[in-house]
């Protein structure tokens, strides 16, 4: 009985190594080091200064791109690896610094949105904090209209950034876009038949 508790402890981390093994890793798509890659509205680099890739983040700056204020900025992707992420529920993740001083109007919100299949859709967008700290925001490719369409025709994305009154927040940093897959349900059912094998030869 003890033994075949050990056998099924070793299995079960054996399972839990295996499944660690083929967890989630992001893919670093843009960095922003000292280069725009296709970027519009980036103002410089900074070597200090919401850094989280790499030796630089991006300045970004963007003009007055919609009649109530908001801020945009194009976004030149690769749209093939793009779709081909979406397609598995991929999530897009950003890291932002904000402002370090309240604008003075309103908070500040800071999203994405995509040109897709000739509309317009929001991945998400985020209030973000006034005091110079850079966080990581989350945007989800399952956005109805978004995740559901098996053909998505990607032509432009945009960050933008406003406050609640429809001014300019001024430069942000951005830093690190990536891609977090998910795991795939191939990779998990290999992960799980190895946890089964080493359970089998501990059993023996
Ligand atoms: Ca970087």
């Amino acid at each position: 009985m003890k033994r075949l508790s050990m056998a099924v402890a070793a299995g079960l981390a054996a399972l839990w190594c295996a499944g660690g093994s083929v967890s989630a890793q992001a893919e670093v798509i843009y960095s922003w080091e000292n280069a725009s890659q296709g970027w519009g509205s980036i103002a410089g680099y900074s070597t200090t200064t919401g850094v989280t890739e790499g030796t630089h983040a991006a300045a970004y700056d963007a003009p007055v791109g919609f009649s109530w204020g908001m801020q945009t900025g194009n976004w030149a992707l690769d749209f093939a690896a793009l779709n081909a992420a979406q397609k598995t529920g991929a999530k897009i993740l950003l890291d932002i610094t904000g402002p370090n001083e309240d604008p003075g109007e309103g908070a500040v919100s800071v999203g994405i949105w995509i040109w897709h299949n000739g509309a317009n859709t929001s991945l998400g967008s985020y209030e973000i904090p006034t005091d110079g700290s850079t966080n990581t925001y989350e945007f989800d490719f399952a956005t109805p209209g978004v995740g559901g369409d098996p053909g998505i025709d990607w032509t432009q994305a945009r960050i933008w950034s406003t406050t609640t009154e429809g001014y300019d927040p001024g430069v942000l940093y951005i830093d690190n876009l990536r891609i977090e897959p998910i795991p795939e349900p191939a990779s998990l059912v290999l992960a799980v038949s190895g946890g089964l094998l080493l359970l089998q030869r501990v059993r023996r």
